[in-house]
């Protein structure tokens, strides 16, 4: 059987470019070779040396830094930083970004990572992942600015994602397709196992986290409740599928179609998830494979960062599911607006 490794399928992609380099094949090659050294340590974490458990650090999240992602972000940081192809690097994990210093060569492209997704989930074995997008250096000269850090998600030049999990895949949009590589743990190599994924135009499947529910706005409350209600003709009710690992809750999305959601909430009240490390990236491969990505009622791609560490709402998945989504949340909205007017 004809096998395609991942650095073979994007050499394959580079020559269809006009102008290519051959600078963007070596990045993907250099982000491929750090996912294989994360899954490595996530497929024998608890096994040896120490790299379960917390490191006693608090990220610019505020959140608590795990020791395999303090490991993901150094990991990743050093190889693309050392790859000569990149001027920058923002991570979920640092407060400002990491300019390239001249002694390494700093490229054309702008990598963005959460090193590891999913922190949460690390030391009970459930899937966790890296997510990343690439953009173009924008601003003259060699200064990186933030019209280079603060770009639409339509401008990706690529965007993608590493789940670690019962199998280690690697799944990529450069524009042309989306396209999902699978690691041969004995040869330590990417094959293509999912050629041009499209998502399902609709799903029957919700995900979200309903241990939310409490603190929900009564139009997101209307919209969870609609998708459990009884009725065949619309496929309802939607099954819950929720594991509380972005990159494993849209991997199963894009896969087998649906609606993963995290809406803001009054804990979180501009959303959750980060727009440039989790959203921008997911939102171009969603549409890039037929779907859909909104903030509930705006496009993702459309959106313009004001800080590298945006939060905002995540509506994703199949193209009729956010519709509908945007649609009810939409309706509920003018309904709540008119009833808070009539009564005052
Ligand atoms: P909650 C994991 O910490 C994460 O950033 C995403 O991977 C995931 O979708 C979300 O947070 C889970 O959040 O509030 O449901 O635990």
């Amino acid at each position: 059987m004809e096998r395609t490794t991942l650095v073979q399928h994007i050499r394959q992609q580079e020559k269809t470019i006009p102008g290519a380099t051959g600078e963007f094949t070596s990045l993907m090659n250099e982000i491929m070779v750090a996912g294989k050294i994360i899954s490595l340590q996530v497929n024998s974490a608890g096994i040896g040396e120490d790299i379960l458990g917390l490191t006693g650090k608090i990220n610019v999240q505020g959140e608590e830094v795990k020791k395999l992602d303090e490991f993901s972000d150094i990991t990743f940081t050093k190889i693309i930083g050392q790859s000569g192809t990149v001027c920058a690097i923002t991570s979920e994990e640092k407060e400002e970004a990491y300019i390239i210093p001249p002694e390494d060569h700093p490229g054309k492209y702008i990598f963005m990572m959460d090193p590891l997704d999913g922190s949460s989930n690390i030391d009970v074995n459930v899937n966790i992942g890296t997510i990343f997008s690439i953009y173009k250096k924008k601003s003259p000269g060699l200064e990186v600015t933030d019209e280079d850090l603060l770009q639409k998600g339509s401008e990706q030049v690529a965007a993608g994602y590493i789940v670690y999990g019962s199998s280690t895949i690697f799944v990529y949009t450069s524009g042309q397709g989306v396209h999902g590589f699978t690691l041969d743990p004995t040869l330590g190599e990417f094959f293509l196992s999912h050629p041009d994924l499209k998502i399902p135009e609709q799903g029957s499947t919700y995900s979200a986290n309903e241990g939310n529910w409490g603190i929900w706005d009564e139009s997101q409350k209307d919209l969870v409740a609609y998708l459990k209600e009884e009725d065949s003709a619309t496929g309802r009710p939607y099954k819950l599928r929720y594991i509380g690992s972005l990159v494993a809750d849209f991997h199963r999305t894009l896969l087998k179609g649906g609606l993963f959601m995290y809406p803001k909430d009054s804990k979180s009240p501009k959303g959750k998830l980060r727009l440039s490390f989790e959203a921008a990236p997911l939102a171009l491969i969603v549409e890039k494979a037929g779907g859909k990505a909104s903030t509930g009622n705006q496009p993702i791609l459309d959106i313009t960062p004001t800080g590298i560490h945006d939060r905002l709402p995540l509506f994703i998945g199949s193209k009729n599911d956010v519709e509908m989504a945007e649609e009810r949340l939409a309706a509920k909205g003018k309904k709540g607006s008119w009833f808070k007017w009539l009564s005052g």
